[in-house]
């Protein structure tokens, strides 16, 4: 049982007035707020350690290299990577699907070759992928969703073929809180050969992810969506693809000899990660996976489940309001459409009640198309949210009711 009292107390922005007022945050699916251990693990490096790494000999650069190498070593148990080398920090999930559609689809791709993502992708896991299709003369095909928001995997079945050599599919979708049967997924794209990018950027937040077990051979996440600083994310990949891949960029500590005439490349991970990177982010990440381990990924599942399930019961008793995203696997995710209201006249309103909410397409508006809206409001939860917190939204979304009937 999570203690969630003492879990707010690590969370200064849920009781801290900000220009006088506290404001109930229910955006956790564009980024999470940080507890205080991250925020310090991050001062600690600028204030006392501050140093470049993998350069100097110097005391304080082997601190913060050790420092900075600890978390993809936490990262690795963190999602059971087998080997450490497989993690390679990136900017965010963003790059990190950049990474493998520019290296990975750019160099083994040809005319004829097909890419298979899903209606439910968000444009980072859509136009990475359309941009390698142009330049490679590959196809890109997308799997339907139906009316719930879950894929319509009968449809996944007739889409994959001999001629699909990628297939990229999202873990838990930002817009519509499904959680897609990726292990499933996975063993399908392989059966023809295939490789398989997950884009579980809302996924380590809440569930218990094992790349291992899933057997995929990419996964990409952000760290600011699991309580880490903005600015970092993980490209985890197999050793053998990840070796066969040219370098995405070019630079620094990527490279092993350099003459004018020709350059050889570092091994893994530094192959893949030019200049000098995030290093204060990085290690503020590396306090966010101690964090999540401290509380226990099963233990944050039940809270976030209870949560949900009550956040739905309640919000369907706001009248008019209709909940887009009804698939029976879902993390806590709700979005939603309230009577003829435009959902940014939503969230405006609710912003007068202190209420933070996202709206729009969510980056996903082929989803949007298909579920019929042209935007939606999203509530999205996580394991500083209570019981409180959400009647206070349904209070809220029943007087922005009344206000227009
Ligand atoms: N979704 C949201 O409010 P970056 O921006 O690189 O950290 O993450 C991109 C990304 C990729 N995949 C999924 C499933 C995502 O949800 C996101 C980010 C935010 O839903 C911003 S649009």
């Amino acid at each position: 049982m999570l203690n969630i009292e003492k879990i707010r107390e690590d969370f200064c922005q849920c009781s801290n007035p900000f220009e006088g007022n506290v404001i109930t945050y229910f955006d956790s699916a564009a980024t999470t707020l940080k507890p205080k251990q991250v925020v310090d693990a991050v001062n600690n490096y600028y204030l006392a350690e501050c140093s470049n790494v993998h350069r100097g000999i110097h005391t304080l650069s082997e601190v913060s290299t050790n420092r900075f190498e600890s978390t993809r070593d936490k990262l690795q148990e963190f999602i059971n990577t087998k080997k450490r080398e497989e993690i390679i920090f990136t900017k965010g999930a963003t790059e990190a699907l950049n990474l493998v559609a520019s290296s990975y689809a750019e160099a083994f791709l040809k005319p004829g070759d097909e890419i298979l993502i899903s209606e439910m992708e968000h444009h980072s896991n859509i136009v990475p992928w359309q941009i390698a299709c142009e330049k490679t003369g590959a196809t890109l095909k997308a799997v339907p969703v139906d009316k719930n928001g879950d894929l319509v995997m009968e449809e996944f079945d007739k889409l994959l073929s001999e001629k699909t050599k990628i297939v990229s599919i999202v873990y838990v979708s930002n817009a519509l809180g499904t959680i897609n049967p990726v292990k499933e997924i996975v063993s399908k794209a392989h059966s023809v050969g295939a490789v398989c990018a997950i884009d579980a950027c809302q996924a380590l937040s809440h569930l218990k992810v094992d790349v291992q077990d899933l057997d995929c051979d990419f996964m990409a996440f952000s760290g600011h969506k699991m309580f880490g600083p903005t600015g970092t994310g993980v490209l985890y990949g197999k050793e053998e693809l990840l070796n066969k891949m040219p370098p995405y960029q070019s630079g620094g500590d990527m490279i092993d000899q350099v003459t004018l005439e020709k350059t050889t490349y570092n091994v893994l991970p530094h192959k893949f990660e030019a200049g000098t990177p995030n290093i204060a982010g990085v290690i503020g990440l590396g306090a966010a996976v101690d964090y999540i381990n401290e509380l226990g990924l099963g233990s944050i599942k039940e809270y976030e489940d209870g949560l949900l399930n009550y956040a739905t019961e309640r919000m369907l008793e706001v009248p008019g309001l209709r909940i887009i995203g009804t698939a029976k696997n879902k993390a806590s995710v709700i979005s939603f459409v309230l009577k003829d209201l435009h959902p940014h006249d939503i969230a405006t309103l609710a912003n007068k009640y202190h209420l933070a909410l996202r709206t729009g397409h969510h980056c996903a508006q082929p989803l949007m198309k298909r579920m019929n809206v042209p935007a939606t409001a999203r509530a999205s939860l996580s394991i500083y949210n209570t019981r409180e917190d959400v009647d206070k939204l349904v209070m809220a979304l029943k007087k922005i009711v009344e206000l227009f009937s």
